[in-house]
């Protein structure tokens, strides 16, 4: 028959694509030439390791070729760039990520599978970079692949730790924490580049001497230094645009770290010295939104911060000789939050000590260099360092630091507020008692050009309540950008079957620009279309209930509301909220076993910092009160309670396709952002969230009436925190009372009683911090909102397709658009083949 040209809408089921068989056939052969000649086996005895390290060489012949040319490009045009500072970078798994935006999936799925081979399979030997705790280390990650696709030339510069975030596993309840060894056999994505290590000076003295002129200068004798080697990691944007450079550093020990004491007889003591020197990047602390204030982690710090200034310095004089006067105008920095703050100190030491530059010079350059983004107002997050460790580690940071204090103070606050002494110790980078301390975000603010947060209302609030003073000071320095994260991960790679469907409604372009997926929206009352939108949503919970069943031994119905809370385990978002939600609804169904509720999976995965007692006793709780619901008859099935071990990039990638609630239950006003709650909505999922972060913001595109929102408002919690009392609540409410009470027991944990007892003290005898028992009538209205909403099938598709549809603003792209144009006055740059 003849071929029908048709004007109509696309339909919503669709006969899926075909790869071309020419370029599978060639990939093919690529794959197999590298399994001989670069792994050196053999098709027939090859390991799938081995086949997954002869997929990434095939992947990297692609990559390095476009990575020469973006380079080229940059060097030619000698463009302007950012440099991206970042004590985290959370990459998670790159195969899937690289052949999706080099457009190559298909084929290499194709090519796979004609060894019959599965591709994801394949693809699961790949261990996570886990560079970074959660959702800092996950912006960085989404910000290179966004600097990449939009062609913007930079560096992301961080640490080779060589081991990332602990591995989770949970015995008897319990989180363990083990080792993760992410390159434990190599990672055939990162290059060594000798060339371009750097040597780092540490510790020692400072010496003043008088210049022949009579003025004062200071000469640091470090007592010792540390090699700095860099691997590079390519970031291929999609489409292979252009490719980023991710340069992590890794310590190593220099010859004159150890030359003396090796000569004089002392091996031993050299090895001690060099494993000192190797240390510095052996292991990412595993801290998220609190200091640990360990010397070590200052170090590792202050050790990436030199290394990837110098790194800077180098490629700027390659071209500009010692000329800085366009420093300013070539490079811009970016300090994700404060971690890299002493980056601030060491370029004032390099240009004053090293290029002969002035005081003036030297802080005319570093002040147009640098801008700082807040990601967090918890104070025990806020870096402080006592000045002894300074002292002993950097004397002549130190030096530079109570310098620029003191042109600070004597400078535009005495201008501003004459005569205040208060204003002064307020505003002052030393904070003064019985330890002095450095405050890492006053240097930032005083230094860097913009400072912004991370979401409308978090910015708000750092420049009202962090920093109300520097702001009366420069008002103009503080502004917003809203986090974002990639489409090109979160839904184009992780969800094919969602991937598709924009495909057909809103053509091929929308991963970038995700603004096109809005096209979905005028389907979402049809029929066809939300049975469509609803088949994936049922096929990702069939594979995440296989997932399940895999790791926790649990067996969950697809059917049944799936019901999410995946986030780093802090008290401020609250998952013990939604347990205590969770023991209300069994003890509801205990009472009345026939009653009409929606079948529900609440799934859990959480990391608990090492040392933070009461996050292990909360990982503890889910866990006990999930092993006696799921294995009560009574309740016949209707509810299921798990706790996903070692929740980390790649099982995300799992679980966020298969949601049909998004828990963001924070206290309003102690989240940043958020940033798996727009994966979460981008995947069709809708929010059970409060009034805090992007939450506002993702709820004004996609509709509260498409969310369940709840909760007190940021300033109601202001207004309620200096009179609250949760006995209050506690005493008020029946049902609250009960479960409080039943933590106390031993009906979850047979033979301990009291093993739960941490939770409820937190709650009543030390204040309740974080006002769960003020939300928890409210809670607990919004879930019941949610269970008739997913009564009605269609009501449900409809919202949760608006909920994706309307998601583009949180493309990272548009994040860092807004970074190149109001902070990095940047230009992208097309690339030349
Ligand atoms: C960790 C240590 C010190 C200071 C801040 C942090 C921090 C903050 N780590 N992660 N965050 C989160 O950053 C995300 C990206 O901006 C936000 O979406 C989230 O709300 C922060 O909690």
């Amino acid at each position: 028959a003849a071929a029908k040209t048709t004007t109509s809408a696309p339909k919503a089921v669709k006969a899926t694509s075909t790869v071309d068989k020419a370029q599978v056939k060639a990939f093919k052969e690529q794959v197999e030439k590298h399994l001989r000649t670069t792994i050196g086996t053999s098709p027939e005895k090859a390991s799938k390791l081995a086949w997954w390290q002869a997929l990434v060489a095939t992947v990297n012949e692609d990559i390095f070729g476009r990575l020469t040319d973006t380079q080229q490009t940059h060097a030619k045009n000698d463009t302007r760039a950012v440099h991206y500072l970042s004590a985290e970078f959370l990459m998670g798994r790159l195969t899937i990520n690289n052949l999706t935006n080099l457009e190559k999936f298909d084929v290499a799925r194709e090519a796979l599978k004609e060894f019959g081979l599965d591709i994801n399979d394949i693809c699961e030997e790949e261990p996570d970079m886990a560079l970074g705790n959660g959702g800092l280390g996950r912006l960085a990650a989404c910000f290179m692949d966004s600097l990449a696709t939009c062609n913007y030339p930079c560096v992301g510069y961080g640490i080779h730790y060589e081991n990332g975030l602990f591995r989770q596993e949970i015995r008897a309840g319990k989180q363990v924490e083990r080792p993760d060894s992410w390159r434990e056999y190599g990672c055939p994505w990162e290059v060594c580049r000798p060339e371009s290590v750097q040597n780092i000076p540490l510790g020692g003295y400072v010496e003043k001497q008088t210049a022949p002129d009579g003025s004062q200068c200071s000469v640091w004798h470090p007592s010792s230094m540390i090699k700095g080697v860099p691997w590079d990691i390519p970031v291929v944007g999609y489409r292979g645009s252009s490719v980023a450079i991710l340069r992590l550093w890794e310590s190593r020990s220099t010859e004159q770290f150890n030359w003396d004491v090796f000569n004089a007889g002392g091996y031993v003591d050299a090895q001690t010295e060099k494993s000192l020197a190797e240390t510095i990047s052996k292991v990412l602390y595993p801290n998220d939104s609190t200091e640990a204030g360990k010397e070590l982690r200052l170090t590792q710090q202050y050790f990436f911060c030199a290394c990837s200034l110098r790194d800077i310095l180098r490629r700027y004089k390659r071209s500009h000789h010692n000329d800085f006067s366009e420093f300013a105008s070539k490079i811009a920095i970016q300090l994700n939050d404060t971690h890299p703050t002493i980056a601030i100190p060491e370029l004032m030491r390099l240009l004053i000590d090293e290029e002969g530059l002035s005081y003036e010079q030297a802080w005319d350059i570093t002040s147009k260099s640098f801008n700082y983004t807040n990601h967090t107002l918890l104070p025990e997050a806020l870096e402080k360092w006592p000045v002894y460790i300074f002292e002993k580690l950097l004397p002549r940071h130190l030096e530079l630091i109570y310098e620029i204090n003191f042109r600070f103070l004597n400078g535009p606050v005495e201008a501003k507020w004459p005569g205040n002494n208060e204003m002064k110790s307020k505003l002052s980078i030393i904070e003064e008692g019985e330890v002095r301390k450095v405050r890492m975000a006053n240097l930032c603010v005083i230094t860097s050009e913009h400072v912004n947060g991370v979401a409308k209302i978090h910015s708000k609030l750092v420049k009202e309540d962090l920093f109300p003073d520097y702001a009366q000071l420069w008002p103009n320095k503080f502004c917003n950008v809203t986090n974002g994260v990639t489409p090109r991960r979160w839904i184009l790679s992780c969800n094919r079957g969602l991937a598709e469907l924009y495909n057909d409604v809103a053509g091929k372009d929308w991963p970038l620009d995700l603004d096109k997926c809005e096209a979905l929206k005028k389907y979402a009352d049809k029929k066809e279309y939300q049975d469509r939108f609803m088949k994936i949503k049922h096929d990702n919970k069939v594979a995440l209930a296989k997932t399940i069943k895999e790791l926790c031994g649990v067996e969950v119905d697809p059917n049944a509301l799936f019901d999410v809370q995946v986030k780093r385990l802090h008290e401020y978002k609250r998952q013990h909220l939604n347990l205590l939600y969770i023991m209300s609804l069994y003890k509801s169904l205990l009472e009345d076993p026939d009653q009409d509720i929606v079948p529900q999976v609440f799934i859990f995965g959480a990391k608990a910092a090492p040392a933070y007692t009461l996050a292990k006793d909360i990982i503890f709780a889910i866990n006990a009160v999930g092993e006696k619901i799921n294995n009560d008859l009574r309740i016949k099935g209707k509810l299921k309670v798990v706790f996903i071990p070692n929740y980390r990039v790649s099982l995300a990638e799992k679980i966020i396709p298969a949601a049909d609630i998004s828990e963001q239950i924070s206290t309003a006003g102690y989240e940043a952002s958020g940033t798996s709650n727009m994966k979460f909505s981008m995947n069709g999922a809708l929010t059970l969230g409060t009034m805090d972060g992007a939450n506002i913001e993702i709820v004004e595109q996609a509709g509260i009436e498409n969310n369940f929102i709840f909760g007190l408002s940021v300033e109601e919690v202001q207004k309620l925190k200096p009179r609250y009392n949760p006995w209050d609540y506690y005493n008020a409410d029946h049902d609250l009372k009960a479960v409080v009470d039943w933590l106390d027991s031993d009906f979850f944990t047979p033979g301990q009683p009291g093993a739960l007892s941490s939770i409820k003290s937190s709650l009543l005898n030390n204040g309740d911090p974080f006002l769960v028992l003020a939300d928890f009538a409210s809670y607990k209205a919004a879930h019941q909102r949610a269970q008739k909403m997913f009564k009605d099938k269609a009501k449900w598709a409809k919202a949760a397709m608006i909920n994706s549809a309307t998601m583009g603003i949180f493309s990272s792209d548009r994040s860092i658009k807004d970074y190149a144009t109001n902070i990095w006055t940047l230009k992208s740059q097309l690339i030349k083949k």
